[in-house]
């Protein structure tokens, strides 16, 4: 039986870091507890608002605020990472204590927000880059997602599963409740290049521009249409589970940049949530763009910048992205 341990021991002996292993193998024992709490919820006096609100002004859950603290103090720990910037904090958070330690972490502590109170699939997000020389500010975070030297995300649904890359594939573990242990379930994932599903927000179809207005009014035209098949659609509103189904069983993901605020290209997250979902679906064989361009190769500008999302099977993020060229 493979597991998280003796994978990251195998990549080792291939050149990975070991003290990359280190963190990743820290994080995933953030996340099993975490895991713990989302599992006993109300019980574990999780559930519910925290009354407050993040950076980004969206009111704060409990679970958001006990999951970022719990990261923010195990990842110190390690001595490996030399400062974290987290969603739900305003500024990076150094740790003097770590030295010239080799790695600055990103995560988003609880993605799904939304769902934690109704008992749906949730997780927690996290991207890895190298700590560039000099001292330690923002814009030492301010690195294309071309430059992750890990990525990966936990998700916390019937199942508690870590999938991650670290540049060669991606492999999924599921953590067994009876022994604590991340056991290898899903190696080399791979993501169909076609598929017959999409999952976009369809509630804000009315404010979306007309690349994505033609494409999904395409795709809803089904057998009879332009595209000559019927298409499904699933939408869970967690970016975890959506990307999860799409690495296990192919589809399209799209969080469109729209007409409401010009100023917000999109809902989701550059360095939090687009571009370690995009290192892993790369890795996976498919493809992430922002519509325009590959989402791992836009040059991050602010530390909570948002961008569109349009990722999944190569095909239908090619024709979409096609869309938007034209
Ligand atoms: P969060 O990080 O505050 O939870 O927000 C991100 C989530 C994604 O997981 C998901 O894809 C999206 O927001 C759902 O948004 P909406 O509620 O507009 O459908
Ligand atoms: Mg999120």
């Amino acid at each position: 039986m493979k597991t998280l341990q003796t994978t990251l021991a195998d990549a080792q002996k291939n050149g990975l870091d070991s003290a990359l292993t280190e963190l990743i193998l820290a994080l995933s024992e953030t996340c099993k507890a975490i895991s713990a709490k989302v599992a006993r919820g109300a019980m574990a006096g999780v559930l519910g608002a925290a009354g407050t609100e993040n950076v980004q002004g969206e009111d704060q859950k409990k679970l958001d605020v006990i999951t970022n603290d719990m990261l923010l103090e195990d990842l110190a720990k390690t001595g490996v990472v030399a400062a974290m910037a987290s969603e739900e904090l305003d500024e990076i958070s150094p740790v003097p204590e770590a030295g010239n330690a080799p790695y600055l972490v990103l995560f988003d502590p609880l993605d799904g927000s939304s769902n934690i109170d109704v008992n749906v699939s949730i997780g927690t997000i996290f991207s890895v880059l190298k700590r560039p020389e000099g001292a330690l500010c923002e814009a030492s975070f301010l690195q294309a997602g071309t430059s992750q030297v890990a990525a990966g995300y936990v998700v916390y649904g019937p199942q508690t599963q870590l999938v991650m890359t670290t540049g060669s594939g991606v492999h999924g573990f599921t953590l067994d409740p009876a022994t604590g242990i991340f056991v290898l379930t899903n190696p080399s994932m791979k993501i169909s290049s076609q598929t017959k599903e999409f999952a976009i927000n369809m509630s804000n179809r009315r404010h979306w521009y007309s690349p994505i207005q033609r494409y999904i009014e395409e795709l809803l035209e089904g057998k009879t249409g332009k595209r000559g098949k019927d298409f499904n659609m699933r939408w869970i509103a967690s970016m975890v589970a959506d990307v999860h189904r799409i690495l296990n069983r192919g589809g399209i993901f799209m969080y469109p940049a729209d007409a409401r605020d010009p100023d917000k290209p999109g809902k989701l997250r550059l360095m939090y949530e687009a571009n370690p979902m995009s290192f892993l679906v790369e890795q996976a064989g498919g493809a992430s763009t922002n519509g325009r361009m590959r989402i791992m190769e836009i040059a991050p500008e602010k530390l909570h910048q948002r961008c569109a999302v349009v990722l999944g099977s190569e095909e239908e993020v090619k024709l979409v992205t096609g869309y938007h060229q034209q």
